[in-house]
């Protein structure tokens, strides 16, 4: 069996996605999502340019040997940008030995520990009040976990926040708008939030919370340990991760659960996090993480440090990952969490999905591989669009961190 050829599609029903559709010479072929948010022609380049030529006439069932021929195979290792290729070309690969084999990607990984995997939602409030509100309708929606973020008084905006009424997107048409931040307003707000959302909804629902990287360790260490009343789920990207040693201040600190990794692309990301025990949670998805290949190792490894997954599941990461991501915690046993924020109406034009939300849970269907199709003649009807996420500064205009 042959690769015949390969096709990168870039569309924006409401929002940029890129997909890869990868042929055979048996007339199957298989998907795997590209998206980077905000970098997208970046990775349409890499894969149409260098990644496709190379992949014509290799057996796609060698799934192993293409995941090294592009990782170790490349001089130029990692990177968002080519991990989000590697990615692509992975997932459209397990897809495609699925279809082959006649049977869902989770029988690939092992079969079923759980029929159904538990999801948390987004609430994002303007305000206190408008916060409690947005809870209240997911826990109405049936979730048993829910994201908590609040505009903060005195910031005008804050990052995860809707500006208007219309769904929370994480980028905005355009070249990046500034956000403008100041760290002791938040790390005074928060922990109030968390009390009075305790106090509505009781101890039953779990919480979660981002602080999108925004603090630094000894100032995360106060939040972590000041929200340790409140029994989070997770406090997730408290630091920016690219010092892992960084966490290790926080844990002195606190029994706050530890999430991070939404923007890492490697196993390197997390030896110091994973070995030294300094985290709860992974949050490298399979699209930005080398795919199923890279994924099965990394869970493995974190499974043996007593660590879980809970990966990224925001909108900017597509259909077709989001139902490789259900097959995947389908199958692991160290499966903690999933990020679920449904993509809009809009986006069912052109992908077809096999998976649904009940109750709290994802549950997925047997369709032989992924089980996500994508129409293309309805994805040329939506032309991409330049978005991107804002960048940060502080009150007095000093760049800040992600
Ligand atoms: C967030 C996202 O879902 C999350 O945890 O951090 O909004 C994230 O910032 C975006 O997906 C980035 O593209
Ligand atoms: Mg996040």
């Amino acid at each position: 069996m042959r690769i015949t050829s390969a096709k990168v599609i870039l569309s924006c029903p409401g929002r940029n996605f890129v997909t890869l559709k990868i042929f055979t010479d048996e007339g199957i072929y298989g998907l795997g999502d590209a998206t980077l948010n905000g970098m997208e022609k970046a990775v349409v380049t890499y894969l149409e340019e260098y990644c496709v030529p190379a992949l014509i006439g290799k057996d796609p069932r060698n799934t192993e040997d293409i995941w090294h021929y592009f990782y170790r195979g490349v001089y130029w290792k990692r990177g968002s940008v080519s991990m989000t290729a590697v990615s692509a070309i992975d997932m459209a690969l397990w897809d495609i030995k699925g279809k082959i084999l006649n049977t869902p990607l989770y029988n690939l990984l092992g079969g079923k520990s759980r029929e159904k995997i538990l999801v948390y939602a987004h609430a994002n409030g303007k305000d206190l009040n408008d916060t409690i509100d947005k809870v209240g309708k997911e826990i109405e929606k049936g979730f048993r976990a829910v994201r908590v973020q609040s505009g903060i008084p005195g910031i005008d905006h804050t990052y995860g926040v809707t500006r208007g009424d219309e769904a929370y997107e994480p980028a905005e048409k355009g070249l990046p708008k500034t956000d403008y931040w100041d760290t002791s307003k938040y790390l005074n707000y928060i922990p109030f939030v968390f009390e009075k959302v305790r106090e509505s909804f009781g101890t039953d629902i779990h919480l979660l919370h981002d602080a999108h990287h925004r603090c630094t360790p000894i100032e995360a260490a106060r939040l972590a340990k000041e929200l340790e009343p409140f029994h989070l789920f997770w406090l997730e990207d408290a630091v920016t991760g690219e010092l892992q040693e960084g966490l290790r201040l926080i844990r002195k600190h606190s029994t706050t659960p530890l999430a991070i990794g939404e923007v890492f692309n490697s196993i390197y990301d997390y030896t110091t996090l994973i070995t030294e025990q300094l985290i709860d949670y992974i949050r490298m998805p399979l699209v930005h993480g080398g795919g199923i290949t890279h994924l099965k190792k990394v869970a493995a490894f974190a499974s043996v440090y007593h660590i879980n997954t809970g990966f990224h599941g925001a909108t900017d990461l597509s259909p077709v990952n989001l139902a490789a991501t259900i097959h995947f915690n389908i199958a692991i046993n160290n499966f903690g969490i999933q990020e679920y924020m449904p993509h809009q109406e809009i986006v069912n034009d052109i992908f077809k999905t096999n998976y649904k939300f009940d109750n709290g849970f994802l549950s997925i269907d047997d369709t032989p591989g992924i089980g996500v199709d994508i129409d293309e003649e309805q994805a040329a009807k939506y032309p991409y669009s330049m978005a991107c996420l804002p960048v940060n500064r502080k009150s007095d205009g000093t760049m800040f961190y992600w």
